[in-house]
């Protein structure tokens, strides 16, 4: 097959055990023509930066053609991209110029559901064509009228809207969009779907992109109930009971063999809400060839107290710590993890796990890093994150952007939620945290844009930048820096077995990395108050040296807010 770029650089088996990902959210990284959004041209220009930091890999969000209803997880064409952000040209020299840096480009698949604009949607609106199948198309409830308030076929809320279920005047049917109108489910029962899906992923995978990161990928085999014909009553929080249906495995197994995921050594990584660790055995089992690895959500669904995000919940230590041993000793013999705080959903690590006062947050973001950066897997960092920025001043509706938080806040409200309420679930949790620009210096707009960003710079960009971070070697941006190096240099970070320590302490995060005789120790105060080091209950630290630690010293028996060490044990004889 033609491939437009030449020099595709060679993938060993199971590169990806070795690697740190580094994701880009286009629309907020770096604009180049000053309409105010990030575009292709404007990572090309930043790839000295990421070479800088060290990363492997880049994850790119979705830059396809897309009306943008979520910021481009609603897809009209697979195989363009949106001239928001550039184009094919601009793609193919984004992909050459990072591969001549030795940086490896991970597409986003989006293929649970397409945008409603998509052609094989618009087509499947005509109850005659071949295409109708290719969604999930019924007729009003029994009973009701289509098209009336109420005659939805079932009472389950979309994600990001009312119901899940959209009304079509022309065949007078409703469609499934488990996320929003705008995003219409497709139908994987309809082999055609499949073939259509695998024939556009293995026209990337000629163009040269090294892997995928693919959105909800454990919601493509719907529940028994929907594809017999029937709707499904799921009750609240139905979206992560639409997970790991049946046909799950078949189709990620189906999936690597028609398009070559194994073959190819991609890297390939299922997004999955609601999975298990049941699941990601499975899943990440090399034997099954499926996928490298997922994204697990319990971590990120512990600071709640219900089904929905927007129910806060205190998350104390222990309980944070405990979740990753669980995936951590559930992947420890087949399979594999990924690690993530952070990522175009979530809240800032920072602000949300550390402390973002102007006292702790240098070292809080460092110590929140060498405790994941020290578990076992592919460790991600999202864009910003490498030198710390936090959650923005978001205190007023007015303030968000988010078709997620929008809808829950008319929801909330409707529903008779205390409009301070609903605020202060917003901005703990709310998307548009993660998405402000990426804070390059501390010039107007942050150098993110020569024009007006499409959201508000956060005001701190005049403390919290990359370029001050870059100047100083004891920065966040210096810590990620020695992290991503230790992790390539040292077989121990990278394979060795995990034990989690102290697992009840309420502040420190202590666990050992073993290799062989290799020991590693990891001693992290997760804490803004100083914490005494147990060493009656902790291996003996005699000779043991610092590889790493976020304060200078590294031999007192009591750690600072925040301090963490990395020591290698001496060998016991
Ligand atoms: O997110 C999947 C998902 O489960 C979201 O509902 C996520 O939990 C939510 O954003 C957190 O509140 C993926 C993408 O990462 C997200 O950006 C998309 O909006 C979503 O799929 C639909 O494509
Ligand atoms: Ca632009």
């Amino acid at each position: 097959m033609n491939s437009p770029v030449e020099s595709t650089p060679s993938r060993p088996d199971q590169w990806w055990r070795s690697a740190v990902v580094y994701q880009i959210y286009p629309r907020s990284f770096q604009d180049s023509n000053g309409d105010g959004i990030g575009d292709l041209r404007g990572i090309i220009d930043r790839l000295d930066y990421l070479a800088e930091l060290g990363v492997d890999v880049l994850w790119l969000s979705p830059v396809y053609r897309s009306p943008q209803v979520d910021n481009g997880y609603d897809i009209s064409d697979y195989r363009d991209i949106d001239p928001l952000f550039g184009t094919l040209a601009d793609l193919d020299e984004l992909l050459a110029q990072a591969h001549r840096r030795g940086i490896k480009l991970v597409m986003d698949l989006v293929v649970n559901h397409t945008s409603d604009q998509h052609p094989w949607f618009i087509e499947s609106r005509d109850p005659g064509s071949a295409k109708r199948d290719w969604y999930f198309w019924r007729p009003a409830r029994p009973g009701g009228t289509a098209g009336a308030p109420g005659a939805e076929p079932d009472d389950n809320p979309a994600a990001f809207a009312p119901s899940a279920w959209t009304y079509d005047p022309t065949s007078g049917e409703y469609y499934l969009g488990i996320f929003s109108p705008g995003q219409p489910d497709l139908n994987w029962e309809n082999p055609d779907v499949r073939q259509a899906v695998y024939a556009m992923m293995r026209w990337w995978v000629d163009r040269g992109v090294d892997g995928f990161r693919m959105d909800v990928i454990n919601l493509i085999s719907k529940p028994a109930e929907l594809t017999t014909g029937n709707p499904l009553d799921l009750g609240q929080g139905s979206l992560r009971r639409v997970a790991n249906g049946p046909r799950l495995d078949e189709f990620l197994a189906e999936m690597n063999r028609e398009v070559g995921l194994d073959e190819h050594n991609l890297l390939t990584v299922g997004e999955m809400p609601g999975a298990t660790i049941e699941v990601a055995q499975r899943v990440t089992d090399p034997a099954r060839h499926e996928l490298n690895m997922v994204f697990t959500f319990e971590h990120v669904n512990l600071d709640q107290s219900s089904w929905s995000k927007w129910d806060l919940a205190d998350l104390p230590l222990p309980v944070l710590k405990g979740n990753l041993a669980q995936w951590q000793e559930g992947l420890a013999e087949a399979g594999w993890n990924s690690l993530y705080y952070d990522n175009h959903d979530q809240p800032r690590a920072v602000s949300r796990f550390g402390d973002d006062s102007p006292e702790h947050r240098v070292n809080s973001a460092k110590t929140l890093a060498t405790v994941l950066h020290l578990h076992k897997g592919t460790p991600y960092i999202y864009q910003g994150e490498e030198f710390g920025m936090t959650n923005a001043p978001l205190t007023e509706i007015g303030h968000y952007l988010d078709v997620e938080s929008l809808n829950y806040h008319a929801l909330a409200t409707a529903g008779g939620v205390a409009e301070e309420q609903v605020l202060r679930s917003l901005a703990a949790k709310g998307r548009d945290h993660a998405r402000t620009p990426v804070q390059w210096d501390d010039t107007d707009h942050a150098g993110f844009t020569t024009g007006t960003p499409w959201i508000p710079v956060n005001p701190n960009h005049r403390e919290i930048n990359a370029q001050s971070a870059r100047r100083d070697p004891d920065s966040v941006f210096g810590h990620f820096q020695r992290l991503i190096r230790l992790r390539h240099d040292d077989q121990t970070v990278r394979e060795g077995r995990f034990q989690l320590l102290l697992p009840d302490h309420q502040q420190l995060w202590a666990f050992t990395r073993t290799l062989g005789d290799d020991t590693l120790l990891v001693l992290a105060n997760c804490s803004s108050a100083p914490a005494e080091i147990p060493s009656e209950q902790l291996p003996a630290l005699d000779g043991a040296g610092v590889v790493l630690g976020t304060h200078p010293g590294g031999g007192e028996s009591r750690l600072a807010p925040w301090e963490s060490r990395i020591l290698r044990l001496q060998p016991s004889s």
